[in-house]
C-alpha cells in the first residue's frame, strides 16, 4: 500500500494527534503561547513525525482535511486550557492549499467561534515556501486574517529566497528566526551577525521575534541581551501531550 492510502486511513481513523511545544517570554521564563505539531499514530511504526510523511501530506489533497482538523483540534484545546486558567495563544502551521481555497478566513472565524475564542488565541504559521508561492489574490484570505486580530508568523525565517520585501508585502506579526542560526550561537560570529540584524529588523518594523531551537543557558542569554523577546526549543521543552504541556505551564506560570 502507498503511503498516501494509509495517510487516508489515518484521517478516517483518527490516527492523527497534536503535540505542543512551549514558546516562553525570555525576561521571564513564562510560557506564553505553544506551537501545536502533528503526530501520526501509525498503526504498525508507532509515533511518526512529520519528517517521514510531510512531503507526501503536502502535495496529497489530503492535505486541506489534515490541515482544517489541526486548526480545530488545537483550538479545542486552547479552550480547554483556557477553562483551566492558561490563557495560551496556540500557533498552527498551515499548508499551502488552504490558502490556496480562498476561504480560510472565514474557516478560520468558524472554527474559533465554535471554540468560543478570541482571534488573539490563534496564530498561524507560514513558512517562507508557502508565503513566496502566493499569487497575489492569495493574499487576500491572509490580510482579511490579520484584519481580524489572528496573528500571522513567517516560520523557518532565514533560510529560503524571501527578499526582504516579502516583510512588506505580508502582513505579518511575528517573524519565527530559524534554529539552523540559533545552534552555534556562541561560536559563529556568521550566524551571530545575522540573528542580530533579524531581531533588529523585526522590532524596527514592528514584529515579534522568536527564535526557535534554543537548548542552552548561553544561547538564552545571548538572545536576551539582543532584544530577542521570545524563545521556543528543547531548553523550554519538547513537543509533548497536551496533558503535559498543561502540567508544565501551571507549574512555570
Ligand atoms: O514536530 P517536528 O519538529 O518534527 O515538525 C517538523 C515540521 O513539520 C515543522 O517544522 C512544521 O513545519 C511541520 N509541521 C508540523 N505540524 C504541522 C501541521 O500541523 N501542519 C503543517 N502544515 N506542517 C506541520
Ligand atoms: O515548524 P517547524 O518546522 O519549525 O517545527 C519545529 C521543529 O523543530 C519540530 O520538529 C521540533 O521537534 C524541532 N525542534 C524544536 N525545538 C528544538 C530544539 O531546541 N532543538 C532541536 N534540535 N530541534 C527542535
Ligand atoms: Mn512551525
Ligand atoms: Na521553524
Amino acid at each position: 500500500r502507498t503511503l498516501e492510502t494509509e495517510l487516508r486511513e489515518a484521517v478516517e481513523t483518527g490516527a492523527f494527534t497534536l503535540f505542543y511545544q512551549p514558546q516562553v517570554r525570555l525576561a521571564d521564563g513564562h510560557i506564553i503561547g505553544v506551537e501545536a505539531l502533528l503526530r501520526w499514530n501509525h498503526p504498525r511504526q508507532g509515533l511518526l513525525t512529520p519528517g517521514a510523511f510531510l512531503d507526501v501530506l503536502e502535495s496529497s489533497p489530503l492535505a486541506c482535511r489534515v490541515g482544517e482538523w489541526a486548526l480545530e483540534e488545537a483550538c479545542g484545546q486552547a479552550a480547554a486550557w483556557q477553562a483551566a486558567g492558561l490563557a495560551l495563544r496556540v500557533g498552527v502551521n498551515l499548508f499551502a492549499e488552504q490558502l490556496r481555497q480562498g476561504d480560510l478566513d472565514r474557516k478560520v472565524g468558524a472554527t474559533l467561534a465554535r471554540h468560543g475564542l478570541p482571534p488573539q488565541a490563534l496564530e498561524l504559521e507560514l513558512t517562507e515556501t508557502i508565503v513566496l508561492r502566493q499569487a497575489a489574490s492569495e493574499l487576500e484570505p491572509l490580510q482579511r486574517l490579520h484584519a481580524l486580530g489572528i496573528r500571522l508568523s513567517f516560520d523557518d525565517f532565514g533560510t529560503g529566497y524571501a527578499s526582504l520585501a516579502t516583510l512588506k508585502r505580508f502582513p505579518l506579526d511575528r517573524i519565527k528566526i530559524d534554529r539552523g542560526f540559533i545552534t552555534d550561537l556562541g561560536e559563529d560570529r556568521h550566524d551571530a551577525a545575522i540573528v542580530d540584524a533579524m531581531i533588529s529588523l523585526g522590532r524596527s518594523l514592528g514584529m515579534e521575534v522568536i527564535a526557535e531551537g534554543i537548548e542552552t543557558a548561553e544561547q538564552e542569554a545571548w538572545l536576551r541581551a539582543r532584544g530577542c523577546e521570545l524563545g521556543q526549543g528543547y531548553r523550554y521543552g519538547k513537543p509533548m501531550p497536551a496533558g503535559d504541556l498543561l502540567r508544565l505551564a501551571q507549574r512555570r506560570n
